[in-house]
């Protein structure tokens, strides 16, 4: 192939730089059709580093001057460098670049968006904005000057703090902001644009006034108080959680519709995707709500974790996104429900992470090389790196952790560092040797672990004998893993002091609780203590136990999924088989009860626990996936479920109607939950009547998580004629056509439809007005939620992937990050069949061939075929 194979990037190459840059002073002239960008940067050489020329990166920028204290430069430029070479130890380097943000279709750097422009820099998108030393450890302090129309783009915002603005010729205007903090160039950030504003404003502990600001496109303020709410109890949290209080005098949220991924955590000016700001109870679910409260507070955290101490290097990545995550994690927990949060995170981690830790893309959460960095924004990173902190908190305790914030601040504030500068700061406040531990942030894989239990009547003892293995790890070496456990009685008691955390660290380990009166039941992995897959010899009846009297409310949920996986994959076993299967009483009879206990127990929770695992996760399980035959064993047994369980799921339904005025709270939340999910099981069942019950809610429904929850369970119909399926999507888009997230939700509803005809829905929903070729949020919703549809993505005669590679090489050149997420829907093709396989194989040497096709799909593409 005739095609430069693009590099790989190395952490043991990792080199300081030869030069710093203590100031910035950028001049922005915005006009149609182009940008005038210039920069004036101190530069400094960096005296621990043998003198270099002077080497800037750059992307896309036309060079219209270059001068170095004042005179003209000589200077060598390719279409991605810029070298200098014989500049004295210090000096002011000037140039002036034309870029066109107006063609900009990546979405990274300044690009236009409806409302007006914005910006996205990390990883690597400042570089395309001027020519800089684009690396998280070169800090500076920037000031930044705006120039614009002023009818077009009244708002014109940058990091920091305003300090002068006013008037120009032919109409337009121009703002200047300094940034008093150094930060790298990712975090840089300008917006001008037509934009609506909600103003607050929150007082710190120490008695700082703080502006707050959450800009909207025009007439979406109504929108905005829920971001704002979550924005103000997030600073609250973080004083009185980690001690730490916002630094700055502004701080600025920005949504914007166009934009790759959730949000960026800008100095004080983050942009965000709309998803994630805007909601009102009509439009946004619950969910949609419970999501804004972590992400603002995500972006807000990594003021501290991330923008205060960031990055040395973007290998370390984890380094502020798993301790971000893992700070938005415990903050959700305060604000609604920690034990559903916690079985959701899991829920996600197995449905996304342990997928990509056992595919062709799986790395350690601080990988050691990469094509495009962009690739790395991983659920590894970040979830599993979330789940590694959560370690570290769970072997010294809550208050050594904070000891070691503390610690991690007072050592490193300021500074672009590693992991292992925070992993010493929490070994220096707790005393805990964590060589070992480190193996999590240098081994991909999810480790194994089988447990095995020997109960002594003599001895009056009960060993548990834990067994570790890692196949995706480079070595046998075994991993330090927290196995927190509990065990309880066959009469469903927990027996006092058995509650430990064990600490696996061996291949091998035994670990002895004496005193035990009889054979007990271990509960394994309580509150899932580290991210690994956990088997141990369970009857149906020890887990029957554990999901009614386990006192850890996550292991209670894990036990009734250990229950319906073993069915589930049973019965898709008998289905392939040709046989049908049969399901037990005992499993209904558990689920029984745990309808009837649902108000001990919470609403939320026994939503969770009446929630059947997913498709995605059971295939983990298998070596050979059918995907049909999963699909329909799971379907079978909701069926049952909604056959035994009619009058239960029916009684419920009506009984937990919620008749106070809509608030997103995690009670009414919970209640909400159960209620539509009853209804969804209710829906298997071929019963005119529910399907008008669930238009009715549908048509009456006054807030969106009713509503969609209805039009959701609809959906999935697939009688030859389902009028109610058919009216209420007509009817849900003629409603909602100006509301692009709510346009989102239906395009998505059709895209996760288990009906067999989707791909050809999907196919015309590509034509339909609804949907925008270069919207990311369009895109994901449509085809990267098609591409998670397990059973009609990988339907048997290969159309779900030569679908999925014609959108990607029809969006590859025009924004290569999202075309690179959907090339990650092939990354399990290995797991099924070998007709399956061939077909797959095919659609990714098609891909792979395409001349000039992205190196950010590329790298995808060739480890999924490697
Ligand atoms: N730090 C950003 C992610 C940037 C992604 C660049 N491809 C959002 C976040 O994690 O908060
Ligand atoms: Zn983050």
């Amino acid at each position: 192939m005739n095609r430069e194979t693009p590099p790989t990037i190395y952490l043991k190459d990792y080199t300081p730089p030869a030069w710093w840059i203590d100031t910035v002073d950028l001049d922005f002239v915005v006009e149609t059709g182009a940008t005038t960008v210039t920069a004036r940067l101190a530069l400094r050489r960096n005296p621990a580093v043998a003198a270099q020329p002077l080497v800037l990166d750059g992307e896309d920028l036309e060079t219209l001057g270059v001068s170095v204290d004042g005179q003209p430069a000589t200077f060598v430029a390719t279409p991605t460098s810029l070298t200098l070479t014989d500049l004295p130890d210090a000096c002011t380097l000037t140039t002036v670049v034309r870029i066109d943000p107006d063609k900009n279709t990546r979405l990274s750097g300044l690009y236009r968006s409806k409302d007006g422009y914005f910006t996205q820099c990390e990883a690597q998108g400042f570089r395309r904005i001027t020519w800089f030393l684009d690396r998280p450890d070169v800090m500076s302090v920037y000031t930044v000057t705006l120039h614009a129309d002023k009818e077009a783009f009244p708002v014109l915002l940058a990091n920091g703090n305003p300090v002068a603005a006013g008037d120009e010729a032919d109409g337009r205007h121009w703002a200047k902001w300094a940034d008093p903090f150094r930060k790298p160039a990712y975090l840089f950030a300008v917006v001008a644009g037509k934009l609506d504003v909600l103003r607050d404003s929150f007082r710190t502990a120490s008695g700082r006034e703080v502006q707050l600001a959450i800009y909207v496109e025009p007439g979406k303020l109504d929108q905005c108080p829920h971001a704002m709410a979550a924005l103000q109890k997030s600073m609250k949290w973080d004083e009185e959680r980690f001690g730490l209080e916002c630094d700055l005098d502004h701080y600025m949220i920005v949504a914007v519709g166009d934009f790759n991924m959730g949000a960026m955590e800008n100095k004080g000016l983050n942009i965000f995707n709309t998803k994630y700001v805007l909601a009102r109870p009509d439009v946004a679910t619950d969910v949609d709500f419970e999501n804004i409260d972590r992400v603002v507070a995500h972006e807000y955290f990594h003021n501290w974790t991330g923008n205060r101490v960031t990055c040395r290097d973007w290998f370390q990545l984890s380094l502020k996104e798993g301790l971000t995550v893992f700070r938005d994690q415990e903050f959700g927990a305060d604000l609604h429900n920690r034990q559903t949060a916690r079985i959701r995170e899991v829920r996600g981690l197995r449905a996304a992470q342990f997928p990509e830790d056992a595919g062709p893309m799986a790395h350690p959460i601080r990988p050691a090389s990469f094509v495009e960095i962009n690739n790395f924004y991983t659920s590894t990173v970040y979830e599993k790196g979330a789940e590694v902190i959560r370690m570290i908190q769970t072997l010294i305790g809550r208050d050594a952790f904070r000891a070691g914030m503390d610690e991690y601040f007072r050592r490193h504030d300021g500074q672009a560092v590693t992991c292992e500068d925070f992993v010493a700061a929490m070994a220096a406040a707790s005393g805990f040797d964590f060589t070992q531990f480190m193996r999590w942030y240098n081994q991909p894989g999810t480790p194994k672990v089988v447990v095995d239990g020997h109960y002594d009547p003599l001895e009056r003892s009960y060993t548990l004998t834990c067994t570790q293995s890692n196949p995706r790890a480079s070595d046998d070496a075994p991993a330090l893993i927290p196995i927190r456990v509990a065990l309880f009685t066959e009469a469903d008691e927990l027996i006092a002091g058995s509650e430990r955390t064990l600490q696996l660290t061996a291949n091998s380990q035994s670990f002895v609780f004496n005193d035990i009166g009889d054979e007990p039941v271990p509960s394994l992995l309580r509150d899932f203590s580290a991210p690994v897959n956990l088997e141990f010899d369970y009857t149906p009846e020890q887990l029957t136990l554990l999901l009614a009297f386990e006192t850890d409310p996550f292991n209670a949920w894990e036990a009734g999924q250990r229950l319906a996986s073993t069915l589930i994959l049973g019965a898709a076993a008998e289905i392939a088989a040709g046989r049908t299967p049969q399901w037990p009483d005992s499993f209904t009879a558990a689920c029984r009860r745990l309808l009837q206990t649902q108000r001990e127990r919470g609403a939320a929770f026994v939503a969770e626990a009446l929630t059947l695992p997913g498709e995605t996760t059971l295939a983990e399980q298998l070596e050979i996936v059918d995907p049909d035959a999963l699909h329909a064993a799971r379907n079978g047994l909701r069926r049952h479920l909604a056959e035994q369980l009619e009058g239960e799921f029916s009684g419920l339904y009506a009984a937990l109607t919620v008749k106070e005025a809509y608030a997103p709270d995690s009670e009414q939340a919970g209640r909400r939950a159960l209620r539509n999910l009853c209804l969804s099981y209710l829906l298997e069942l071929d019963s005119d009547a529910l399907r008008r019950l669930a238009y009715a809610q549908f048509r009456e429904a006054d807030n969106m998580t009713d509503q969609f929850a209805a039009l959701a369970a609809l959906a999935n119909i697939n009688a030859a004629v389902c009028v109610q399926r058919e009216e209420a999507l007509a009817e849900f888009y003629d409603r909602w056509k100006d509301e692009a997230l709510v346009v989102d939700k239906w395009l998505q509803v059709q895209s996760t439809s288990r009906r067999p005809d989707t791909l050809a829905t999907v196919k015309a929903l590509t034509q339909h007005p609804a949907f925008d070729a270069g919207n990311p949020n369009k895109i994901y919703a449509l085809i990267r939620a098609f591409g998670a549809n397990l059973v009609r993505f990988h339907a048997a005669d290969g159309s779900g992937y030569a679908f999925m590679a014609e959108r990607i090489l029809l969006l590859h050149e025009r924004n290569p990050q999202v075309a690179s997420r959907l090339a990650r829907s092939f990354d399990r093709w290995k797991k099924f069949d070998a007709d399956r396989q061939a077909h797959a194989r095919a659609a990714l040497e098609k891909i792979r061939a395409h001349p000039g096709l992205v190196r950010d799909v590329l790298e995808v593409v060739e480890r999924a075929l490697g």
